[in-house]
């Protein structure tokens, strides 16, 4: 067989459905042709002709026309010439114009002239489609070649990785699409571990909480725990032993005012930020340095210019300001502190009139319980003639808004316009929440006549029994 005899059969084979042509196309240009047929079929003859027709894109000059596409001029078996139109009638698409004809009834040469290789294509592969006019392959997105076997991609965005094979990006977490180019984060739900989205949209890139770092807060910024802290990688924190704190133990904890007193023996009288079981995150206290050294403020009267006459909330939470004059620490404060099986404390009373009239004295085993923040120490502290400054009877606190005190029809909170533990309202005992009078409530039988009571100074203090 001549080279167009082979190459004949193969394109007719080719027109062929249902014929077995594949193992050919790989071998298929022009003329030369390597064709070994799996078996012969009967081929229809189709003839084509070249007509004549004006050419409405060319201002109607007479060009040679065929009327197919390409597919089907590819299907010709010989073309001789046609006649002549006058006028171009509506097609459905454009015809093939030409000036230089061919007339032939070699399939070879049909072949070459409208250039069918494409023609012959059978498949397009990864979901690519075959278009007639011009024959070839509409890829799919990522594919291109002739046949769509070919990767578009030649690499991806973001940091993906591209595998060839698949055309396939394989992207880093936050990152979609078939180029990694689209960020996959959308609410603060595609950041872990509480992380949001709130400010970095654009870097798509989420903002973490705790110790979580990494694009979606999936990665701990931990690795080990200093001075023998527990790592939880579940929660991607450090559990420190009791003298250690920070983010991996290694910074030392303060307790309380003597842990700062420990570390600097020359700490000055200020506000601290102790840090105990219950206030893992601190909790701001007034530490007294010089006098009791070590113990922190819980009551401190400078002046009657701070309003002790309040409800139960604010002697709950506190009132007054730390660092400058007169302030009630709280009580829920100081219940934190002090009720706890861990930890042993002592209460200092100071009760000041002058320079000469001066009291002050320590009682130990002090704590306040419950929720109405119940007294608890080991007696009392007077003024040594029967008037007692501070007793420890075990009795709830009281203000003029909340009455626990042991007078079924008085209200001592609101008489003595102060909270205070009370027992009853005439026992001797004085409300040093009390207001500042120069009559009535402060008046209690131990204390001189000649005490301006204007003047009146007061501390509670206490400190941790090491
Ligand atoms: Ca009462």
């Amino acid at each position: 067989m001549s080279c167009k005899d082979l190459d004949r059969y193969w394109l007719k084979c080719a027109h062929y459905v249902g014929f077995n042509c594949k193992s050919h196309e790989s071998h298929k240009k022009g003329c030369e042709v390597k064709v070994s047929l799996m078996r012969f079929a009967t081929v229809t003859a189709f003839s084509c002709s070249f007509g004549r027709e004006p050419d409405p894109k060319k201002n109607g000059i007479i060009r040679w026309v065929m009327p197919l596409n390409h597919r089907l001029r590819c299907q010709c078996t010989s073309i001789y010439p046609g006649g002549m139109n006058t006028y171009t009638p509506e097609r459905a698409f454009d015809p093939f114009y030409t000036d230089h004809p061919l007339f032939t009834d070699l399939d070879c040469e049909i072949f070459n002239y409208f250039d069918c290789e494409n023609c012959s294509l059978t498949n397009c592969e990864n979901g690519g489609t075959f278009i007639d006019d011009p024959c070839h392959c509409s890829c799919a997105p990522k594919w291109t070649g002739k046949t769509c076997t070919e990767c578009a991609l030649t690499g991806c965005e973001n940091g993906g990785t591209l595998d060839a094979a698949t055309c396939k990006c394989t992207c880093p977490k936050q990152w979609m699409r078939n180029d990694c180019a689209e960020c996959a984060l959308r609410t603060d739900k595609d950041c872990a571990h509480g992380g949001s989205l709130s400010d970095t949209t654009s870097a798509c890139k989420c903002t973490c909480t705790g110790n979580w770092t990494g694009n979606t807060c999936t990665e701990c910024a931990l690795t080990e725990c200093k001075n023998g802290g527990t790592f939880d990688a579940t929660t991607c924190m450090c559990t420190c032993p009791k003298q250690w704190m920070g983010i991996i133990c290694a910074e030392t904890r303060h307790y309380d005012c003597q842990d700062y007193l420990k570390a600097n023996s020359n700490s000055m009288n200020d506000v601290y930020t102790i840090y105990t079981s219950k206030y893992p995150r601190g909790l701001d206290v007034y530490c007294d340095m010089k006098h009791w050294k070590g113990s922190i403020v819980i009551q401190k009267r400078v002046s009657g210019d701070l309003r002790f006459t309040r409800g139960w909330d604010e002697y709950r939470d506190g009132f007054g300001n730390l660092d400058n004059g007169s302030f009630w620490l709280g009580n829920e404060r100081v219940r934190q502190l002090t009720d706890d099986q861990d930890t042993k404390w002592e209460i200092r009373v100071t009760v000041r009139a002058s320079s000469t009239n001066k009291w002050s004295d320590i009682i130990g085993n002090f704590r306040l319980s419950g929720e109405n923040y119940t007294l608890h120490a080991d007696g009392s502290v007077d003024c040594g003639n029967g008037g007692v400054f501070f007793s420890a009877h075990g009795k709830p606190f009281s203000t003029y808004d909340r009455d626990n005190d042991d007078e079924s029809v008085r209200n001592c909170a609101e008489e003595s316009h102060g909270g205070w533990w009370f027992d009853g309202c005439d026992d001797g005992e004085i409300n040093l929440n009390a207001e500042y009078t120069t009559d009535g409530v402060l008046n209690i039988p131990c204390c001189p006549n000649q005490i301006d009571r204007t003047r009146l100074q007061t501390r509670l203090k206490i400190k941790r029994m090491l």
